[in-house]
């Protein structure tokens, strides 16, 4: 057996930012601090801090006065901030600044009297933030029936942003079909889906046809993870989307030959080398790494962070 073991995988800045923001405040204020949302979509990072005492909530008077509160890296709405104001919280922003852009999009264009088509998928904490920055001027869809469906009047000034984590492919199916409809729908110069999604995405369709067997490592309400396995299915392999190895199932690799292991942008490292390691052991499998594209991005912690670590020196 030969494991191809996908690079660009796993972390991505946004991620490695959200990850260093809350170890950095554990270190400073010790582990009685809450997070709004999962930080990362991802079981093992998740419960990794619960285990240290942050404590998770999904609304804000789930937090007592006065706590130290993360905003996780899918962003918050506007609302959000004003109900921790009123608790007196003291937040510190772990946003993603590729989904703060969004955000910043959203503001704009309805500022500017659009009216904003976000594709996105309904419910996901990222679209409810990005929503919530002008909820009378954003329409969510997510495929092109549901753009078949829109009805716009013909004057109206219309923008279309997306959801940082979608698959390029199916967002490229629904853009289409918005500027069929709307010839005049205006976008910003950078699109919205981004580097580590896109970067993660073309590895595997370039990866997946040499495989026979796709296995993708991440959280099930992971959405780049879960568009990574979908890439898998749709060139007609087996793909599976797992947390970590103890989810492997020797039925999956019965007349495998080669295995191609890749990571949402949100499951930590050390899932992939258990699962290489569980490979290896049972089949023997060699391992060979391919690089589809170098990535050196990294962000810089939040503002506030960094006040606080100065005053905190
Ligand atoms: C923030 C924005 O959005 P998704 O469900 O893929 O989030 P996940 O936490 O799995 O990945 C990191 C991330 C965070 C991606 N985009
Ligand atoms: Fe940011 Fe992209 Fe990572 Fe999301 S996947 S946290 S938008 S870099």
């Amino acid at each position: 057996m030969k494991i191809l073991l996908a690079n660009p995988r796993g972390f991505c800045a946004g991620v490695n930012m959200a990850i260093e923001c809350l170890d950095e405040t554990i270190r400073m204020f010790g582990p009685k601090v809450f997070v709004y949302h999962e930080i990362v979509h991802n079981k093992y990072v998740v419960e990794r801090f619960t285990q240290q005492g942050v404590t998770f909530v999904n609304t804000i008077d789930e937090v007592p006065e006065g706590s130290i509160l993360l905003f996780s890296a899918h962003g918050v709405s506007p609302e959000v901030r004003t109900q921790s104001k009123a608790r007196r919280l003291q937040t510190i922003d772990a946003t993603c600044p590729l989904v703060t852009k969004v955000h910043l999009e959203a503001i704009k264009y309805a500022r500017d009297g659009y009216h904003i088509i976000l594709i996105g998928h309904e419910g996901h904490d990222e679209v409810i933030g990005t929503m919530g920055e002008a909820p009378a001027s954003i329409t969510l869809v997510e495929t092109p029936e549901e753009v078949a469906q829109l009805k716009l009047p013909a004057e109206a000034k219309i923008a279309y942003l997306t959801q940082t984590t979608l698959s390029v492919d199916e967002a490229g199916r629904a853009i289409t079909a918005l500027k069929q409809k709307y010839p005049g729908i205006e976008s910003p110069p950078k699109e919205d889906i981004c580097y580590a999604t896109t970067n993660r995405q073309d590895a595997v369709k370039q990866l997946a046809q040499q495989a026979d067997v796709v296995i993708v490592l991440g959280s099930q309400n992971s959405s780049n993870s879960r568009r990574l396995r979908e890439i898998g299915e749709s060139i007609e392999k087996p793909a599976f989307l797992i947390d970590g190895a103890n989810e492997l199932q020797p039925a999956w690799f019965e007349s495998a030959e080669t295995v191609l292991i890749t990571a949402g942008a949100s499951a930590p490292e050390q899932v992939v080398q258990d699962c290489i390691e569980w490979l290896q052991s049972r089949y023997g499998a060699t391992l060979d790494e391919i690089t589809t594209r170098e990535e050196h991005v990294s962000f810089p912690l939040p503002k506030e962070l960094r006040v606080l670590q100065s005053a905190h020196a």
